[in-house]
């Protein structure tokens, strides 16, 4: 298996599909391909059809958009998604929303994994964006969580596609209190998201247009 995906610091999409991967215990090759560089789209189009990442290969089989590659890591590794048929669903309703909500969170908060941007980014709309957020964060905590520290208890593609909003929030100073709070702790001391945190870390690369508030 081989995962294509972006820059470690700033592609939000990737974490997400890498995330599901580690979780889902896969032995994969990851191919890192740094964004927006002189023959980044074409080295990006001879793995990707969409001219994005991440994209997933699996014995030929080739699997892009985030959304696609976690539902697909779910059939081959069930415990990816809770087993009840009720949390499954809010699940993958939660996962969704995020996929395709909070284009003010993207825009204002992007995820930059290494900067301390503490207090910016914040309109009414991205603080709108953040209550949506903490309030998905309590109800699945309270309602399904009882099994772990995660939003399903047990780590599932729904925390994968919160992933990168656990970066945004500490890179902007986010701080919920309460169940959201602890969750968003756990998320952050997990250990495949240090990994990539760690190797965020090591990149060189800058993207200046991601680098919103230099
Ligand atoms: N909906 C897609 C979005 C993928 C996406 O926008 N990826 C960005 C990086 S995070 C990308 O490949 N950008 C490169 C480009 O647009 O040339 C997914 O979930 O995979």
């Amino acid at each position: 298996m081989k995962l294509i995906i972006g820059n470690k610091n700033y592609s939000s999409w990737s974490l997400r599909a890498w995330m599901s991967a580690r979780a889902g215990g896969f032995t994969f090759e990851e191919i890192r391909i740094p964004l927006f560089i002189p023959g980044s789209r074409e080295h990006i189009l001879s793995h990707s059809p969409s001219g994005k990442v991440p994209c997933l290969i699996d014995h030929g089989l080739v699997v892009w958009d985030s959304l696609a590659i976690g539902e697909y890591l779910a059939e081959k590794a069930p415990h990816l998604l809770p087993a009840d048929v009720v949390a499954r669903a809010v699940a993958r309703a939660v996962t969704a929303e995020m996929h395709s909500g909070f284009a003010n969170l993207r825009q204002h908060m992007s995820m930059n994994i290494r900067k301390d941007y503490s207090g910016h980014g914040h309109t009414p709309e991205v603080d709108a964006e953040i209550a949506r957020i903490v309030a998905i964060w309590n109800d699945c905590r309270s309602r399904f969580g009882a099994g772990g520290p995660y939003l399903f208890g047990t780590f599932t593609t729904a925390d994968a596609a919160f992933a990168p909003v656990c970066f945004r929030f500490r890179t902007y100073g986010v701080k919920p209190d309460g169940a959201a709070g602890e969750y968003l702790a756990a998320m952050l001391a997990n250990p495949h998201m240090q990994e990539w945190e760690a190797a965020a870390r090591l990149e060189t690369e800058s993207i200046k247009s991601e680098d919103l508030y230099d």
